[in-house]
């Protein structure tokens, strides 16, 4: 299957008509097309900011940051001199191989390792690999958190961290659902005072709309779920990312220095993550979260 990379990006190609584009910095993927029935062009699912920097310089206004090891302003020991959303987003990850190439799809995998100036802020010893896999109507995104510790002491030396994909599905914001809720406990960011806890709410209704700013944490959701709005929509299957975030700031966006002008009315952020309480990972043990974002059934476009 068609790949081009250069110092830095890769993009895959799927004979279906298919694709993705992946910056090295952050592992960011910055586009992921496919087809609809709505026309015979593939259709750009992600929104990137049209002011977002994608120099290297800042963490990618868009498209699917890769969150590691902490999500949302740092609050464990280890963490404390990282910046919001940890460091996953902001290195320069390496190219690593083609771990998959037929007809079917194709996967890709970047790694990240400790370096010199990551060293300064963050001293656990870890690796972590990414595989970004593209097929006719769906992307995966599955990243591997090796604890490289070879430490024997007691207690054991835990890699303890949060991971999560802070995804940028692109949407008309205004009649946005995401199915199902009901019955979740959730955490409302946008009522919590600065680092204050906002008290868990049960969700009563089958679906979220994001019609006013939304940054709800919800805990322990279920593996499948729909973002979907009239005329399409994106499917999502996540593996280990027990809790889901949804983030739609509204008109508060246009406070956001790399947010385009109404930006917000474009797309909704549906983040499968770990992000209440740490994964806990023992010395020489790999823990893997994966999701799957597809386009649903009723608005793909099936090529003959
Ligand atoms: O995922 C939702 C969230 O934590 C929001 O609270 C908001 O801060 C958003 O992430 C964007 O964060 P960023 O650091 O990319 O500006």
């Amino acid at each position: 299957m068609p790949l081009e990379k250069d110092w830095e990006s890769v993009t895959l190609r799927h004979p279906k008509g298919s694709s993705v584009v992946i910056l090295f910095y952050g592992a960011t993927v910055i586009s992921w097309k496919s087809g609809s029935i709505r026309g015979p062009d593939p259709v750009e699912r992600l929104f990137v900011s049209s002011k977002a920097i994608l120099d290297g310089s800042k963490p990618v206004r868009g498209g699917i940051p890769v969150v590691f090891p902490c999500f949302g302003a740092p609050n464990h020991p280890e963490h404390l001199k990282l910046g919001q959303h940890g460091f996953g987003r902001s290195e320069v990850w390496k190219w690593d191989s083609i771990i998959m190439d037929n007809e079917a799809g194709v996967s890709v995998k970047l790694t990240l390792d400790p370096n010199e100036s990551l060293s300064s802020v963050y001293s656990k010893p870890f690796h972590l690999s990414y595989v970004i896999t593209l097929e006719e109507h769906q992307i995966s995104t599955n990243l591997h958190v090796t604890n490289m510790s070879r430490s024997t002491a007691f207690p054991p030396d835990v890699l303890e961290f949060q991971a999560l994909f802070h995804n940028y599905i692109r949407a008309p914001s205004s009649e946005v659902f995401i199915t199902p809720l009901k019955g979740l406990f959730y955490y409302d960011k946008t009522e919590a005072t600065e680092g204050a806890r906002s008290t868990p709410k049960t969700e009563e209704r089958a679906a979220v709309n994001v019609k006013r700013p939304t940054d709800f944490v919800y805990e322990n959701g279920p593996q499948d779920y729909e973002v979907t709005w009239p005329g399409g929509g994106i499917a999502v299957r996540s593996t280990n990312l027990k809790d889901i975030v949804i983030w739609n700031p509204q008109e508060g966006g246009s406070k956001i220095v790399d947010m385009e002008d109404g930006g917000w009315e474009r797309y909704v952020c549906v983040e499968p993550g770990h992000v209440r309480g740490y994964i806990q990972l023992e010395p020489g043990k790999t823990w893997t979260g994966q999701q799957v974002l597809s386009v649903i059934q009723a608005e793909r476009r099936m090529n003959s």
